[in-house]
Parts: structure tokens; C-alpha cells; sequence
């Protein structure tokens, strides 16, 4: 098992904890390597649930210490390293959820954002404070709060680096529900099993095209949509879930191989 990554998987759903508690669990090198392998091994997963260890952080950020030293050379390679696991998540074979609780700050709420869903526990801190170091929003921050908030609170939120409470977040639209620090865990495992249970092919088919909505025009989007619909019939998912539903059972969909 991996140092400061832990994982603990449950069916078809997977929790990932970033364990580094004693520096709010930042984001350093090897943090990122293992993410990234983690994040690529993963086998037979529908759902990955991303969390931070400790009460205190979710992620409080990339590591100030290990960027403050950095030549031009490391920085670029910290950041394609720091991209390519965005990268990971937002196009991974399952669904993603972020657990967040305690600070997600720069870098963490960054991880955050690309995963589909987010939650929150009540005592999170949500903020993008790269300015305060000199710095700028570098995991796709700009584009994705943007995307999440919309532009006048996103621009607040970037060029004051003030973090906002998780209750300030959900009325946003920034997370979607705010629960106990104890319940968070156990609320967001129970709607990842729920997913779970689902076709993960009509799943990230439906994550794709409500990812790249916005990109397209209305013609281009909606095209999208017939041909993934019309795709997801060479599945067997349609079938099973159709026909489960005239027979008044459970669906059973099997993960492809
Ligand atoms: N990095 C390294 N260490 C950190 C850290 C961080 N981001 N955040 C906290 N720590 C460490 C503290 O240094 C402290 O270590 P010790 O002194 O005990 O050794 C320990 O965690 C506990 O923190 P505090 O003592 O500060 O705890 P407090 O409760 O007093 O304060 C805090 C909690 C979260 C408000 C505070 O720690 C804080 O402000 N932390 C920094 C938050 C921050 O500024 N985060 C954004 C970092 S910049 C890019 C990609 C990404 C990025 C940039 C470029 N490219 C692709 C180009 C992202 C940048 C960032 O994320």
C-alpha cells in the first residue's frame, strides 16, 4: 500500500484518502506520483470517492515549501505533473466525488473541481488564495471555477483569495450538500453505492456530454447526444436496464472487461 495515499475499496466503489495530515495533506511530488498511479490502476471501480485524512484539511493546497525552491525547469514539471492527474480524473473510466472535509484551498479545491461531484462537511474552507503567494490558479482553477460559479463570484473569488464557508459554497452551487463532519463519509458512500449500481457505460457517456456541453453549440451538443445514445445500444446496458424494469426486478449491469 501506498505512503500517502490510502485505498480502501468496497465493491465497486473505491475511497481514496490523501494522507499527509500533518501538512493538511499539500500536494508535493509525491503525493501527485502516487495519485497518478493510483488513479490509473484502479480496476473493476465504478465510483472513486476522493478525501482528505484528518478533521483539519481536505487539501490545503500544491506545497508551498517544495514550489518556493523551485527553477523554471522543476516548476514546468511539477506543473505537467500536477495536469496530467487532473487530466486522470476528469477523463477516468468511473465516476469521481469529492469528499471535502476541511480546507480545500488553491491546488485542493482545484482536485476537488475536477472531480463530477462534490460534498462537504460543515467546517470545509473553499478558496482559490494563489494571489496572496504571487502566484496563479495553475490545475485549471480559472477555467473550472468559472464553469461551476459562474464569472462575477469566480473573479471575487481568484482575485481576493478569501475563502468562503462551506454553506457560502452550496448556496453558490459551488458543492452540492453540506453534512456533520462524521456524516460525510457515510452520506457520500451511500450515493456512490447507489451509482454504482448503474451502467458505467451510460454513466460516462452522460458525464461526457454534460462535461462538454459548453464547449459545443446547441447543434454540435445535441448531435453528440444521438450518437451516444444511439452507441450505447451496442451494449448490453439498454437491454438489461429496460428489460429489468418490464420485469419488475433489480437491474444487474456487469462492468466491461
Ligand atoms: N503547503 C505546504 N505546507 C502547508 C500548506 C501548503 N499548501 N498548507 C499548510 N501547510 C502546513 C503548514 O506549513 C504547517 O506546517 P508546520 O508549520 O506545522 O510544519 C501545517 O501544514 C499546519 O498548517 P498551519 O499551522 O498553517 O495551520 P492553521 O490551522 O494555522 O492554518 C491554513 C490552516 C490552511 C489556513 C494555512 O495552513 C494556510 O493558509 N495554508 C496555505 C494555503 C494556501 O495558500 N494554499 C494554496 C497553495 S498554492 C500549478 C498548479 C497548481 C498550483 C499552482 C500552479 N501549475 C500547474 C502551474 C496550486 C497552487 C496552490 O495550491
Amino acid at each position: 500500500m501506498s505512503s500517502s495515499v490510502q485505498i480502501q475499496k468496497e465493491n465497486r466503489v473505491a475511497v481514496l484518502t490523501i494522507d499527509r495530515p500533518k501538512a493538511l495533506n499539500a500536494l508535493n511530488e509525491e503525493v501527485l506520483l502516487e495519485l497518478r498511479s493510483v488513479i490509473s490502476e484502479l480496476e473493476n471501480i465504478s465510483v472513486v470517492i476522493l478525501t482528505g485524512s484528518g478533521e483539519k484539511a481536505f487539501v490545503a493546497g500544491a506545497d508551498i515549501s517544495q514550489m518556493s525552491g523551485m527553477t523554471p525547469l522543476q516548476a514546468r514539471a511539477f506543473s505537467e505533473l500536477g495536469h496530467s492527474v487532473i487530466e486522470l480524473i476528469e477523463r477516468s473510466p468511473y465516476i469521481t466525488i469529492a469528499a471535502v472535509n476541511g480546507f480545500a484551498l488553491g491546488g485542493g479545491l482545484e482536485l476537488a473541481m475536477a472531480c463530477d461531484l462534490i460534498y462537504a462537511s460543515k467546517n470545509a474552507k473553499l478558496g482559490l488564495p494563489e494571489t496572496n503567494l504571487g502566484i496563479i490558479p495553475g490545475f485549471g482553477g480559472t477555467v473550472n471555477l468559472v464553469a461551476r460559479i459562474g464569472f462575477h463570484r469566480a473573479m471575487e473569488m481568484i482575485l481576493t483569495g478569501k475563502p468562503i464557508s462551506a454553506d457560502e459554497a452550496r448556496t453558490l452551487g459551488l458543492i452540492l450538500e453540506v453534512f456533520e463532519p462524521q456524516d460525510l463519509i457515510p452520506k457520500v458512500k451511500e450515493m456512490a453505492n447507489k451509482l454504482s449500481k448503474k451502467g458505467i457505460l451510460s454513466l460516462l457517456a452522460a458525464r461526457r456530454l454534460v462535461r462538454s456541453a459548453a464547449a459545443h453549440s446547441k447543434e454540435k451538443a445535441m448531435l453528440l447526444e444521438r450518437e451516444s445514445f444511439a452507441t450505447l445500444f451496442s451494449s448490453g446496458e439498454p437491454r438489461e436496464g429496460m428489460n429489468a424494469f418490464l420485469e419488475k426486478r433489480e437491474p444487474h449491469f456487469s462492468l466491461p472487461s
